[in-house]
């Protein structure tokens, strides 16, 4: 994605617009449409070649319970989430609300009802931001491949889209994220017209964030499926599956991520000042997957006692602080936290620390824990035997220092 010079103006706007969400840390995404009764990936419609004709049926089939979206944002708030972002219309072209632009939509057509303005009551209801995926592919709609190669397609097509996004940014009060995907069949902004379309989207809601996948850089990156920092300065947001499917798809228990693998996404978006936009695919009535409520529940209780080492200014530790192999860090400021996800027994030695070390606690208790620093390391002592942490067995410590920490390795280091 080409890079823009931005104006101080433009970056003073993001900072403000983007705090909260800097803050956050932690969503959760919601990928639920005509392919949750399929249950084999969102993509099937495309995997397998089902015409539209076929296809469109699971319109009418489409059965849903009533007010699932609460059930998604009460599981969000209790897993320490503070935003969520549902898919509005994925690739398959079906509009989970009350538009005008098609008649395939979920008011229309089976669950008779806006699953979005649900989706948006139930957000507020939780106290959660609220985010909207759209997908720019539409394998539905006529104009949506051959708008490539024919303009008065494109025009149709842009003018449903264009039209898509203004009724999504008009209709349902604040929104606080607008959530693009797969820019497909054009490979740049003129192609779709991003500019006007984003800056359209920001005159109706003027606080809003854009991720970057309408061929604009706009506020934040989307790495996805891997957890990578963008470069300082930009912030970026990992958005993972939990089971490796985003729409509904039974899977055992294996394939769903641990509490622990949770955390550690946590802990590693955190350590460099990214966001994590966990996935749910709940079932075709909405419901949401037992996997994913038991282990979000669990996340949730970890979060509530440690907490402090994720939310708020985290500090990017930029590879100036290697993992050991009993665990890994966050940074804020003069604060080091250290994330003990392999307990050691009584004495947890943490190599190559440098600074002055004041203090140290654990967050689950707000304990004092004894300490000594040496050269190269620092022992902290008289911890208990056993890992005393039940959810998950990930203790944090953290380490005050009278001024900015850093981390000395042995590296080179020949033992004679
Ligand atoms: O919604 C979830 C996925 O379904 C969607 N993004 C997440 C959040 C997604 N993940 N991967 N992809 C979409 C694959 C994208 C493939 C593409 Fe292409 C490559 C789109 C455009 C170039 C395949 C080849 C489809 C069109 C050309």
């Amino acid at each position: 994605m080409a890079k823009t010079q931005e104006s101080a103006a433009v970056l003073k706007d993001r900072a403000r617009r983007m705090k909260w969400w800097h803050d956050a840390r932690f969503g959760m995404f919601v990928h639920w449409g005509l392919y949750s009764q399929l249950g084999r990936h969102e993509w099937a419609m495309n995997r397998e070649r089902i015409p539209i004709s076929e296809y469109e049926k699971l319109a009418d089939s489409w059965k849903v319970k009533p007010r699932p979206a609460r059930e998604w944002a009460a599981l969000a708030k209790k897993a320490g989430m503070k935003y969520m972002v549902m898919t509005t219309k994925h690739h398959e072209g079906f509009c989970l609300w009350d538009t005008q632009q098609t008649a395939y939509n979920a008011v229309k057509r089976g669950p008779h009802r806006d699953l979005v303005a649900e989706y948006v009551d139930a957000c507020r209801e939780f106290g959660l931001k609220v985010g909207f995926y759209y997908s720019l592919m539409d394998w539905h709609h006529p104009d949506g491949a051959r708008c490539a190669k024919d303009e008065k397609a494109r025009r149709r097509f842009l003018d449903f889209t264009h039209g898509c996004v203004r009724e999504l940014m008009s209709n349902y009060g604040k929104i606080d994220i607008l959530w693009y995907d797969v820019a497909w069949p054009f490979s740049t902004p003129e192609g779709w017209e991003s500019k006007k379309m984003n800056a359209m989207a920001r005159k109706l809601q003027p606080d809003i964030i854009v991720n970057n996948r309408s061929w604009l850089p706009e506020d934040f990156g989307t790495p996805e499926e891997h957890i990578r920092a963008e470069d300082a300065g930009r912030a970026w947001e990992a958005c993972m599956t939990f089971n490796g499917s985003w729409g509904w798809l039974p899977t055992p228990p294996e394939d769903w991520h641990s509490v622990r693998k949770v955390l550690d996404m946590l802990r590693q978006v955190s350590s460099e000042q990214g966001n994590l936009l966990l996935n749910i695919g709940p079932k075709p009535d909405g419901s949401v997957p037992e996997l994913a409520n038991e282990r979000l529940s669990a996340v949730g209780k970890w979060i509530a006692k440690n907490g402090e080492a994720m939310y708020g200014a985290v500090d990017r530790c930029g590879g100036r602080f290697e993992w050991m192999n009993t665990g890994a860090y966050t940074l804020k400021k003069n604060s080091l936290y250290y994330w003990c996800s392999r307990w050691p027994g009584k004495e947890l030695a943490i190599g190559g620390l440098k600074g002055s070390l004041r203090k140290v606690t654990r967050l689950d208790t707000g304990a004092n824990v004894k300490f000594r620093q040496e050269k190269f390391r620092v022992l902290l002592q008289g911890l208990p035997e056993n890992c005393p942490d039940k959810v998950a067995g990930v203790v944090v410590f953290k380490l005050d220092f009278a001024s900015a920490p850093r981390q000395e390795l042995g590296t080179g280091y020949v033992v004679l």
